[in-house]
């Protein structure tokens, strides 16, 4: 399957992996970029050096493009932004906020740019200023999430933008690569279907809440505060909705889930970590290799879609 976002990023098949704060380190990254997608390594809220030393890892992994993505509400997504031009990363996406104020240096670094969008007006607005391709991300996705659904947003998206367009949000098979590529999408973005990963460097309990979890598992923490954030239920979400409910404050919420991304990786505290991960955890029902999950959504999208392109 050929499209302007194979041929742009040199990579096989059109799918890239979310760039998942804690989930998505260099190992992860180098299986999907080995696997014929494009990794990324998911710097969260971590500071400049360690973004260094995860690139340098996965190129001793990979020969093929990878990419990291900037969660741009980290307080050192400057210094991040800066190690990132002077290792000229082949690609850089970003999230949570807008990236027009790196965009220059990456640019001048020959880096090729893709914001992650949840609005047509902020996906414009990237593409006025030269971007190369934007993930149009749907509200079915895990972590920090906007309000339109994938069915509603790729297409509108779509419609307003020359550059290409890749789907997020809800996609784990081939029929979710075919139907996105049905709205117009030109790739994929897929974060949770790699989490019950076997190259996922994660505590093996966060994998299983995602192949145990049902179509209704998933709740959205935050609204309150204007960062809402998806996540597989527990304990600390029904906590969590509970304190909104009652009025609580910023302060009083942050320091419930300080800490809680970290509880949910490293130890697997299945009470209360924060498990973040998409509705389409339901869909999941066995772990496997990288390479595997990705040939078995390829044959199956390619078959839907009329064999290959
Ligand atoms: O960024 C994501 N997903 C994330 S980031 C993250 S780390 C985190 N941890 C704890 C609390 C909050 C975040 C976990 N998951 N996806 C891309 C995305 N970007 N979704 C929504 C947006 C977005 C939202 C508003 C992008 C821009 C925006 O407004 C910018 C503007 O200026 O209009």
């Amino acid at each position: 399957m050929k499209t302007r976002l194979t041929e742009l990023l040199n990579i096989e098949y059109p799918i890239i992996q979310g760039g998942m704060a804690w989930v998505a380190d260099f190992h992860l990254a180098a299986a999907v970029s080995n696997a014929g997608g494009l990794g990324i390594i998911g710097s969260g809220g971590a500071d400049a050096e360690w973004v260094r030393n995860q690139v340098k890892s996965c190129r001793e992994l990979t020969d093929k493009p990878f990419g990291v993505n900037v969660m741009l509400m980290n307080p050192h997504a400057p210094e991040i932004a800066d190690v990132l031009a002077e290792e000229k990363v082949a690609v850089i996406t970003t999230g949570a906020g807008s990236p027009e104020r790196y965009l220059k240096k990456w640019q001048e670094a020959g880096i090729k740019i893709i914001p992650v969008v949840a609005s047509v007006g902020l996906a414009k607005r990237m593409e006025k200023l030269g971007v190369d391709a934007v993930v149009a991300e749907g509200t079915e996705s895990g972590g920090h999430i906007g309000e339109l659904t994938t069915m509603t947003l790729v297409p509108q998206v779509v419609d307003a933008l020359s550059i290409p367009v890749i789907a997020a949000g809800g996609i784990a098979d081939g029929r979710g690569i075919a139907a996105a590529f049905m709205l117009g999408a030109e790739g994929v973005q897929c974060g949770t279907c790699f989490i019950p990963c076997d190259e996922t460097n994660i505590h093996q309990n966060y994998k299983d809440l995602v192949l145990k979890a049902s179509d209704i598992d998933t709740k959205v923490t935050g609204r309150s505060t204007g960062h809402p954030v998806r996540t597989i239920r527990n304990q600390l979400t029904k906590l969590y909705l509970k304190m909104e409910a009652d009025g609580a404050t910023l302060d009083e919420l942050e320091q419930l889930s300080l800490g809680s991304l970290r509880k949910a990786v490293l130890d697997g505290d299945k009470d209360m970590g924060s498990f973040m991960a998409g509705q389409i955890s339901g869909l999941l029902k066995e772990q496997m290799t990288v390479k595997d999950r990705m040939v078995s959504m390829m044959d199956q999208a390619e078959a839907l879609l009329g064999g290959k392109k």
